[in-house]
């Protein structure tokens, strides 16, 4: 057992029946000292509610393993992870930030693993559903082919250090977070965070797992193709933005 401390942000808006089985897994399954930190955006089923009573029961006076910040100016998945990730480094002095989806779709089982690919030298540690080992099973054709198609275009211009640009499910080092602050809105800011990480040289190191339907609450995204083509045309003009940055400071260099 390591003293590094580990926080995991969970961001949330109306995910009350996920949360509780999620922050338990994720304790459960800590391999460090460990905080999990929800941010929730004041959600109008009461997800906060759920987090006070997880604070109640695992918390003592001496030792905080369950931490909400209940926010009710801003709204916003990519505004709640970095203000999660600004809380686990300042207040809790984190060594080590994860976050992941709040829909059970991340396995928590499967954190331990992230952290240990960042314990063992990564800089940052990516999950993967589109190298071996990893699968997508939570969503139909549809969605998988336009994911598919958006990450190879990752791949293809931003680099093949990493296959699931899209991910969400992430370790880092807390000066890697205090370095890259994240942009955009939603699901953008991860492939711009890795694309940063990679032009800084940061070691990127992928992870395998499967994503798997969510089984309560809803999707903020919807399941019809007009919204995975209103989302996909923000990934690829992301993907777009970090390979003409990077082009350019490598024309710079030399
Ligand atoms: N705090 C916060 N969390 C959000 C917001 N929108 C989505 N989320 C969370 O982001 C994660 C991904 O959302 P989800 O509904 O699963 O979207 P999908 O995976 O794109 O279908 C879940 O944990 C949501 O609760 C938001 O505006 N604020
Ligand atoms: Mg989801």
């Amino acid at each position: 057992m390591t003293e590094t401390l580990v926080c995991t942000v969970l961001p949330t808006y109306n995910e009350r029946d996920n949360i509780g089985p999620l922050v338990e897994g994720v304790l459960a399954n800590a391999i460090t000292p460990h905080v999990v930190l929800v941010v929730d955006d004041d959600s109008p089923d009461g997800t906060w509610q759920v987090v006070e009573s997880l604070m109640a029961r695992h918390n003592t006076p001496d030792t905080t393993r369950v931490a909400l910040v209940r926010r009710t100016a801003e709204k916003g998945l990519t505004s709640a992870i970095q203000r999660g990730i600004d809380t686990a480094i300042h207040t809790f002095g984190a060594a080590i930030v994860t976050w992941m989806d709040c829909d059970l779709s991340m396995p928590p089982e499967d954190v331990p693993r992230l952290v240990q690919a960042v314990l063992g030298g990564a800089d940052v540690a990516v999950g993967s559903r589109w190298v071996a080992g990893g699968a997508d099973v939570a969503h139909g054709r549809m969605a998988r082919t336009l994911s598919w198609i958006i990450n190879a275009a990752g791949v293809l211009l931003i680099g093949p250090q990493v296959h699931d640009y899209t991910s969400g499910f992430i370790a880092a080092r807390a000066p890697v977070l205090q370095t890259i602050r994240l942009r955009g809105d939603y699901g953008e800011y991860c492939i711009d965070l890795l694309g940063r990480a990679l032009r800084h040289s940061y070691g990127v190191v992928e992870v395998p797992y499967r994503c798997v339907p969510r089984t309560a609450g809803e999707s903020k995204t919807g399941a019809h193709l007009w919204d995975y083509l209103a989302k996909g045309r923000k990934y690829v003009a992301t993907i777009w933005q970090v390979r003409r940055f990077t082009a350019k400071s490598q024309r710079r260099r030399e």
